[in-house]
């Protein structure tokens, strides 16, 4: 596919899949050195252009890396107590309800260092660093920031009600060299009365970070009221940066939300370094665009059909009465929606026969890549160790799936850093506890 470059000042985007391979983030990059020879052995095989797709041996897992939500919070130096959970007791470190419900790798500023990971823990994300290299091979946390305090200085007429829901990578922004991130969040406005304060409104901040992992600034991109859904509707809204959908060198956010509506945010840079969000093809509703209970899970897969143009998927568990789907949004420049495909059991290239994750109400996904340029989803289920990876063909129907299997039954599902060409990938799962991150290598 013809690629477009960036200006010089922009970083590679990510979540597309785009980024080159030298930004494997630290953790995977010991495993790496251990899978090199291994990967000739399993290469797979060229593409089927089957109509049907077929199973092939399960993927392997490469190795588990384990982050405590104590070991970040006691490395982030001083903080007073914000608050006292009564059922969790209070400290200056409270146990979290979820450590890791989202987590993206943050490049090191000018590829200097090792990645950072930016970990969202109940209403908070910590910017984790590792210092060097043998920190990062060994797990040991050198310094981690939490952001939220920091945006509550900066935006003072709003209560940040809910943060770190939505987290992404939108690469470097103000072009200074360090990566910035996008983080969806929910706020009400000061002093706000009946119906404005019980009702929040969806926000994505773009945090222009520093090289230390800290907020050097930050803007507000508000969604409206109605953002998507109907008037007056229960909205909630899910968000993913795709990449760059209308080729300027900047990444753009799809925001979906629980209408089965998407809408496309493009970020344009102002002035003094900040970004400034424009909605385009606005509310592109997929299939059938009803009501479903909770907002999806949105995956960026890189430009699946080699148009150019980014494309997405989103997890639909309530497909057909919940018999489920992943849906594969294929994106037009403008943003909305050029075509879409359902990936469930005989639909797809699926098999009718294929054995979907038990429960697909609990379904979450993920996107990556597989050997080759095949765009690979994964899908799981909430409260099962079982995986199964969906290799992409360009009509963006499954060529091939493969199990997988990891060693706890899953908390959530979130994917990190996922390269295009590499042949390893890792997925995060919270720890039974919730105050373990688990980090899953898998070669493929
Ligand atoms: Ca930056
Ligand atoms: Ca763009
Ligand atoms: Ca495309």
């Amino acid at each position: 596919m013809a690629v477009t470059l960036p200006p010089p000042h922009c970083r590679p985007l990510s979540g597309g899949g785009a980024a080159p391979r030298r930004r494997l983030p630290s953790l995977l990059v010991s495993l790496l050195a251990t899978a090199a020879a291994a990967a000739v052995a399993v290469a797979a095989p060229a593409a089927a252009q089957s109509p049907v797709a077929e199973g092939v041996p399960a993927a392997r897992l490469l190795g588990t890396r384990s982050i405590t939500y104590d070991e970040v919070c006691s490395e982030s130096g001083p903080q007073p107590v914000l608050r006292t959970i009564p059922e969790r007791g209070g400290g200056r470190c409270p146990p979290p309800e979820l450590f890791g419900s989202a987590v993206v790798s943050v490049p090191a500023a000018n590829g200097r260092g090792p990645a950072a990971l930016a970990i969202s823990v109940d209403d908070d994300v910590y910017v984790v660093q590792y210092g060097t290299f043998a920190g990062a091979a060994a797990g040991r946390v050198a310094k981690s920031v939490p952001l939220r305090r920091r945006l509550s200085r900066l935006f003072p007429k709003d209560i940040i009600v809910s943060f770190g829901e939505g987290l992404a990578r939108v690469g470097d922004v103000d072009g200074d060299g360090a990566a910035d991130l996008a983080i969806y969040a929910t706020v009400r406005p000061v002093g706000a009365r009946g119906e404005a304060a019980r009702r929040p409104t969806g926000v994505v901040f773009i945090i222009m970070l520093n090289a230390d992992g800290s907020v050097k600034d930050a803007d507000i991109i508000r969604l409206s009221a109605t953002f998507g859904c109907p008037p007056g509707s229960a909205c909630t809204y899910a968000m993913e940066a795709v990449g760059d959908v209308n080729g300027d060198g900047y990444a753009d956010l799809l925001i979906a939300t629980n209408w089965r509506s998407t809408a496309v945010v493009l970020l344009h840079p102002k002035a003094n370094g900040m970004v400034r969000g424009v909605v385009s093809g606005r509310n592109a509703w997929y299939a059938g665009g009803k009501f479903v209970p909770d907002a999806p899970s949105v995956v960026a897969l890189g430009d699946v059909d080699g148009d150019g143009i980014p494309d997405a998927a989103i997890n639909d568990p309530y497909y057909k009465g919940n018999k489920g789907a992943v849906v594969v949004l294929l994106l037009a420049k403008d943003g909305s929606v050029k075509k879409e495909v359902t990936l469930t059991p005989g639909s797809g290239g699926l098999p009718a026969s294929f054995k979907a994750p038990k429960n697909w109400a609990g379904l979450l996904a993920f996107g990556g890549v597989s050997p080759g340029t095949q765009k690979t989803v994964a899908v799981g289920s909430v409260g099962s160790p079982n995986l199964t990876f969906l290799y992409l063909g360009r009509n963006a129907y499954v060529q091939r799936y493969r199990p997988a299997v990891v060693p706890q039954a899953l908390q959530n599902l979130d994917s990190l850093a996922l390269e295009e060409g590499a042949f390893a990938s890792s997925l995060t799962t919270a720890g039974p506890s919730g105050k373990v991150l688990k980090i899953f290598s898998f070669l493929f």
